[in-house]
């Protein structure tokens, strides 16, 4: 038998590693072994500051006790039980615990595993709903440049980032992309959202006037886009797209994976940026990343025009084996509760000016050409190395963590997403450790 108990990793080749350099990798590896609060603890036995929140979804810091005991109460109560034509109480109150903070009259909610599902979830309850709603010639489906949806093939389709595309052939049919909202030379530096570009929802109309409003389903953007390397929306851009979308018959998602659960100091983009959307996509935040799971919300009159027919026929031929998967939804009820018992949003909020000043402290520093913020997000745009880029960013990325910091490198850019229950020193010393690792970069 071999032994599945080793604790040490000896053979490091059969992981094939999700977005990852594999071969660079496991020339010289980063490992993690523990995670406390606001700190990961290597294999080496270090301790090092977590300034991405695991990969933006450990809003409220590692291992809360109260999250640990309801996922450990459910697995010993019920490990399992399908979620088609069966209900469990768990995701009953989860969905409403959500309804009650989501903005608006999103009231129904729909269970998937990851952001990607649920990309792929709100995507096809938009064809549904317009085909419900007698106008099935509606099926063309608009993203962004640089926006992130996932890696479905309905998320990399209406994706932007080209790196994330280019591998897999023709995707959707029948997509368009908006221009993405960045530009250095009008916005570098802006101090939460750029001036700047609000305009650019103007090209909405344009790809409206191409198409025909007739043929189009649903606008999907993040409010900020934000694996790109953190896009805050220009003033008055995300109105805009809302006026045209209502104007047109169009719905419009959020994909608020990241900006879910009070990372843009609300509890959603939708909130900080006072835009309502007809639908909403949750996840990573939603259980503080302790057990995957994501969500759709939709509005009253999406979910209620699928809601016809004979009352024994499923209305939405889509769901998942683990949809509201019980252990999940424990750890969901467990995190919503910490987030209002603790006023983590409120706390982004209060905390969101300290760290827009210490992030633009590093303004001067070697070789960084922008800084971006909103809530408790930031980032540190660099300028590339020649025909290198990102090579920059990823000795950053790597000197960084050496020195005790975790933060996320994406082509040209570290992004900053720290848990929201950070506190001033802690950023003082993720300021500190960024701008002594830039003075030492070639
Ligand atoms: N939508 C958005 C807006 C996201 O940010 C997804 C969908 C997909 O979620 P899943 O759970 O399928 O990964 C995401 C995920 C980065 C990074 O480098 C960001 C994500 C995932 C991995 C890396 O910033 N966002
Ligand atoms: N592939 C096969 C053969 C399956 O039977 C199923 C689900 O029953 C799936 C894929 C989808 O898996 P999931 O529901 O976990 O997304």
């Amino acid at each position: 038998m071999p032994d599945t108990a080793q604790t040490t990793v000896n053979d490091l080749g059969p992981y094939w590693m999700p977005f990852t350099a594999n071969r660079q990798f496991k020339a010289a590896p980063r490992m993690l072994v523990g995670a406390k609060d606001m700190h990961y603890t290597t294999d080496d036995g270090r301790q090092v500051l977590d300034g991405i929140a695991g990969m933006w979804c450990v809003n409220a810091g590692h291992g809360r006790r109260e999250i640990i005991d309801a996922i450990k109460a459910q697995a010993e109560r019920m490990d399992y039980a399908t979620a088609f034509q069966m209900g469990h109480p768990g995701a009953f109150e989860l969905a409403s615990k959500l309804s009650n903070i989501l903005p608006g009259d999103l009231n129904h909610v729909f269970f998937a595993n990851s952001g990607s599902e649920a990309v792929d979830t709100a995507l096809k309850i938009a064809l549904a709903y317009h085909r419900a709603n007698g106008e099935a010639t509606r099926t063309r489906l608009i993203g962004r440049e640089r926006g992130y949806h996932g890696v479905g093939f309905g998320g990399t389709a209406v994706g932007g980032i080209s790196n994330n595309r280019k591998q897999f052939g023709t995707m959707l049919a029948g997509i368009d992309h908006l221009p993405h909202t960045h530009k250095l030379s009008e916005m570098a530096f802006s101090k939460g959202q750029p001036v700047w570009g609000t305009h650019l929802a103007e090209e909405l109309e344009r790809i409206v006037a191409l198409h025909d409003a007739s043929t189009i389903a649903a606008v999907i953007i993040e409010p900020m886009a934000g694996s790109t390397g953190v896009l805050v929306p220009p003033v008055g851009y995300l109105d805009r797209i809302r006026q045209i979308c209502t104007k047109h018959g169009i719905l419009l998602i959020f994909d608020e994976v990241i900006t879910g659960f009070g990372r843009t100091g609300a509890a959603f983009g939708a909130d900080r940026f006072g835009v309502q959307p007809d639908m909403m996509i949750m996840a990573k935040g939603l259980t503080n990343a302790a057990v995957p799971m994501s969500a759709v919300a939709a509005s009253d009159a999406v979910h209620d025009t699928l809601m016809t027919g004979p009352e024994n026929a499923i209305e939405l031929f889509h769901g998942y084996t683990y949809s509201g998967h019980p252990l999940a939804c424990a750890a969901g009820i467990a995190t919503l509760d910490i987030y209002v018992r603790d006023g983590l949003f409120d706390r982004a909020a209060e905390l969101a000016p300290y760290w827009e000043d210490a992030l633009h402290s590093l303004k001067g520093a070697p070789h960084v050409i922008d800084i971006r913020n909103i809530g408790l997000v930031g980032a540190v745009e660099v300028a590339s190395r020649d025909g290198a880029p990102g090579a920059r960013t990823y000795d950053l990325f790597v000197q960084c963590f050496e020195e005790g910091l975790l933060v996320r490198q994406t082509g040209d850019t570290i992004a900053l997403s720290p848990p929201l229950i950070i506190d001033k020193t802690q950023i003082d010393r993720m300021i500190d450790i960024i701008g002594t690792v830039l003075k030492r970069l070639d």
